[in-house]
């Protein structure tokens, strides 16, 4: 059976999956559930998923939830952007957690108060501390690519897939990024415009814009 992906493709930890199965070209089934497509709450998603979150896969049985856990299953069983050493692969799970985690915190807030609470539900003052947030922490990132081709181990891996989603988003944010060389110079290489691999969230970006 064909890879059931359940999740909203305006969710980055969904994108994580759709980008990793495109990448991978494996063949993969979306099903929209979350935010205003509802669902995630019916019996049959929770006995998949029982914290109603997205995204989940479905492979020929055998069930999955968290987004870094489905690539890195889907990394493991295709054997397809893995890396080749425990240290290497070590620091790819320090930075997919730091990207899912530590980055994603403020751009969560940040995205909440700018698209998806009602404009009179919005706060402003929140907006603009988790801005900050977001661009100390990108120069956590900048700094890092300023000496690195990519994010671990001098090539495209799976470490630079859940920051590539959250760095896309940021783009949205209408943030000051010009003295951020090495985080642009690295977001042209994986997720810019032009370049095979940035495919996938570039067709997300199209999406988002028809379906939030
Ligand atoms: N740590 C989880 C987080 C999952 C999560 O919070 N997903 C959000 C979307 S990004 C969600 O399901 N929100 C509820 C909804 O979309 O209805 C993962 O990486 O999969």
């Amino acid at each position: 059976m064909t890879l059931q992906l359940l999740g909203r493709t305006s969710s980055c930890n969904v994108q994580k999956v759709i980008w990793f199965c495109e990448e991978a070209s494996i063949t993969y089934e979306n099903k929209f559930y979350g935010g205003k497509h509802g669902g995630t709450k019916d019996d049959f998603f929770k006995s998949l998923n029982p914290n109603s979150t997205v995204p989940v896969i479905d492979d020929n049985g055998f069930v999955l939830y968290e987004s870094n856990a489905i690539i890195r299953y889907l990394s493991n069983k295709n054997k397809f952007l893995q890396l080749d050493n425990y240290e290497d692969v070590a620091l790819c799970y320090q930075w997919m957690d730091w990207a899912s985690f530590t980055l994603a915190a403020p751009c969560a807030i940040v995205t909440l108060n700018t698209m998806v609470l009602p404009e009179d539900k919005r706060d402003s003052d929140k907006v603009s501390k988790s801005k900050l947030q977001v661009l100390s922490l990108l120069k956590i990132l900048d700094n890092h690519l300023l000496n690195n081709d990519f994010i671990v181990g001098g090539h495209f891996s799976l470490a630079d897939i859940p920051a590539g989603c959250w760095y896309n988003r940021c783009l949205n944010f209408d943030l000051d990024l010009s003295n951020y060389q090495g985080l642009n110079s690295w977001g042209l290489k994986s997720v810019g415009q032009g370049y095979g691999r940035g495919y996938s969230l570039n067709l997300i970006n199209k999406w988002l814009k028809k379906i939030h």
